[in-house]
């Protein structure tokens, strides 16, 4: 089984498109919206042929037993609270599946985040978040630094890739505008009940959920948002999955905060060094 961290660069490049990187920015009007509300719906998409390739590669990583299990950082088959409902959630496919690998570097993800980071733009880590037809679990409000403090400093950027339609009813990826612009938040859970976070809020800012933003995206469009961006989704009832990729990213520069491992099986970097190397690859935007 080949690791395919390794390559710093695609392994089957032809795969990406090939259209100037002008076809992927964004305007100056989307980067208000993110500046002004904490995410932005991208204007590029992934294709109807590369986002058959992830999803066949994603219903293999789903099974037991796949190839290269020893590989993940994490993987969760469930990682629901609720005994009723089923989160699957993984962080590592970038080293088990060249689709995978090389959607790192696809230009519709990569022009964005150059443009809302400001800077050269690395690789930190992904994700899969599927959530099944019938029973699909919530993901918890949350800000993401939350979870990523051990990096410094805050220069982070998720993208979320809807590897099919992702509607309101499916349990699409929700926001609170404008709280990109609030304080780092305590972890208070990613599976747990939506209400969790609520022990941490100040009244005005529980005020703010009762008018969540939805966002729904059409299978292979993306969203972007910031790290202090508090975002959620809601159960998946219908009869179609909702699947999606996100790719979390780091501007150059970004350094470690601690001396342990940052990611498991990832060599340490030492506190003070910047993330560079074979699991950091810069991505070229
Ligand atoms: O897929 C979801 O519903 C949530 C994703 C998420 O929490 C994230 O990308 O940080």
């Amino acid at each position: 089984m080949i690791d395919y961290s390794i390559y710093d660069q695609p392994v089957l490049p032809s795969a990406l498109p090939l259209e100037n990187a002008e076809h992927f920015q964004l305007t100056a009007a989307n980067i208000e919206h993110f500046t002004d509300n904490g995410f932005v719906v991208g204007n590029g998409r992934i294709s109807a042929e590369y986002l058959a390739l992830l999803k066949a590669d994603l219903h293999e990583l789903m099974l037991p037993g796949h190839v290269g299990h020893e590989l993940w950082y994490e993987y969760h088959s469930n990682e629901s609270d609720d005994p009723n409902t089923i989160l699957f959630h993984a962080l590592g496919a970038w080293r088990l599946r060249t689709s995978f690998h090389d959607l790192l570097w696809h230009p519709a993800i990569t022009v964005p985040a150059k443009q809302l980071l400001g800077t050269s733009v690395r690789f930190w880590h992904d994700q899969l978040f599927c959530k099944p037809a019938h029973h699909g679990g919530v993901v918890a409000w949350h800000q993401d630094y939350s979870y990523w403090s051990r990096t410094e400093p805050m220069n982070h950027l998720t993208c979320w890739i809807a590897l099919e339609d992702s509607t309101i009813a499916n349990g699409c990826i929700n926001y609170i505008s404008g709280s990109n612009h609030w304080d780092l938040l305590p972890i208070t859970g990613l599976t747990g009940g939506m209400e969790a976070i609520r022990r941490v809020l100040t009244p005005q800012q529980f005020e703010r959920f009762i008018t969540p933003t939805p966002v729904e995206l059409n299978a292979g469009q993306m969203v972007f948002h910031h790290p202090l961006t508090v975002h959620g989704s809601f159960a998946n009832r219908t009869e179609r999955p909702r699947r999606a990729a996100v790719i979390n990213l780091i501007g150059d520069g970004v350094s470690s905060g601690t001396d342990d491992a940052l990611l498991q099986g990832v060599p340490a970097v030492p506190k003070g060094n910047a993330l560079n190397g074979r699991f950091f690859p810069l991505l070229r935007g």
